[in-house]
């Protein structure tokens, strides 16, 4: 079982940048390893330096679309002689790197409600779960009243392991038996979270993906229930995605977005891929901000995404 987030006071923002690194070592070979020479100061400026970057980005899983816009803009920037070397070369595109990721971003006022109602969805296995345990987690620690209602009441087993992070955290869950509406469960949970003046209520909720026109439909509905128990609520629809699926998960994102009107995304697992580059297509297609990216298991493996650090953390030794 995983310990509760603690600051390290020696290692600070240091130790945070570190895990950062370290989860996120597959995409630093694929990117990074990809453009050793313009990392590493070998490479001369001119067309084979430009396609090994076009090759790099798309084995990162960037996108063809994204790929092709960071290229054509590199390809300017040498035109225009702005780029004059290896080293202006390797500043633009970590700065357009960083420009991508961070166009979407906005700060998450989640003491603007109380309690503020977060809803996450996404497909089984994405990590919904293990997301709102360590999201709990990091409120809980904060010093919020946090209330999980376990909405996924189609398998037993998914309210056993949210249950398990609550008690866990030593924080309330409401749930009811499995096979239960869980738009019941999600107007419980909000209807508790109300009773006992708590900050936080994190709604998990089911994704069965072979039943995707019902699945929108359940889940419209537990959006429109929370909203009756508290107008204006949810106050963050979130969907959790696995970035081991790599391009995959755009369409996906597009299929929730659609049918949920979605305030922000997750990326989980990205220290299980080298793909970790669709995070740039998903900023430039989907136009929501990412708030939270998952590279590890643990509570504390759960972190802010920050789009500068991403991308140091991604070229930097
Ligand atoms: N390596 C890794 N595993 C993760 C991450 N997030 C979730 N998982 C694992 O993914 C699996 C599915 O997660 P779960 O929360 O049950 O998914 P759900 O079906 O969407 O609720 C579990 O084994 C989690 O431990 C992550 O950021 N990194
Ligand atoms: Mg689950």
């Amino acid at each position: 079982m995983s310990e509760p987030i603690k600051e390290n006071p020696v290692e600070g923002k240091g130790g945070f940048f570190q895990s950062l690194k370290k989860g996120l070592s597959k995409t630093r070979n694929s990117l990074a390893g990809g453009i050793d020479n313009l990392v590493h100061g070998k490479a001369t400026l001119g067309p084979e330096l430009v396609d090994e970057i076009e090759e790099a980005l798309l084995v990162a899983d960037v996108g063809v679309k994204t790929t092709q816009f960071i290229v054509d803009e590199l390809n300017r920037q040498i035109a225009e002689a702005r780029i004059r070397d290896r080293e202006g070369m390797l500043n633009h595109l970590r700065q357009m790197m960083a420009q991508l990721l961070d166009k979407n971003q906005k700060h998450w006022d989640y003491s603007a409600h109380s309690p503020f109602v977060v809803l996450v969805i996404g497909v089984n296995g994405s990590g919904k779960t293990t997301t709102i345990g360590k999201l709990a987690q990091r409120w809980h620690n904060e010093g919020k009243k946090v209330l999980l209602a376990a909405g996924d009441t189609f398998r037993a087993a998914a309210m056993e392991q949210l249950q398990m992070w609550a008690d866990r955290i030593g924080i309330p869950c409401i749930r009811q038996d499995s096979g239960a509406d869980p738009s019941a469960v999600a107007f419980d949970g909000v209807q508790a979270a109300v009773a006992r003046k708590m900050d936080i209520v994190i709604v998990d909720t089911a994704g069965r993906l072979q039943t995707n026109l019902n699945l929108m439909e359940e889940l419209k509905k537990v959006k429109r229930v929370i909203g009756k128990v508290l107008p204006g609520a949810p106050h963050e629809t979130l969907l959790v995605l696995d970035a081991t699926i790599g391009q995959n998960s755009i369409s996906q994102a597009k299929q929730f977005h659609e049918a949920m009107d979605i305030d922000g995304l997750v990326m989980t697992k990205l220290d299980g891929t080298s793909r970790g580059g669709v995070l740039l297509n998903i900023s430039q297609e989907m136009n929501l901000p990412v708030r939270f990216i998952g590279i590890g298991e643990k509570p504390e493996d759960l972190q802010e995404f920050q789009a500068e650090d991403f991308v140091r953390a991604l070229f930097e030794d």
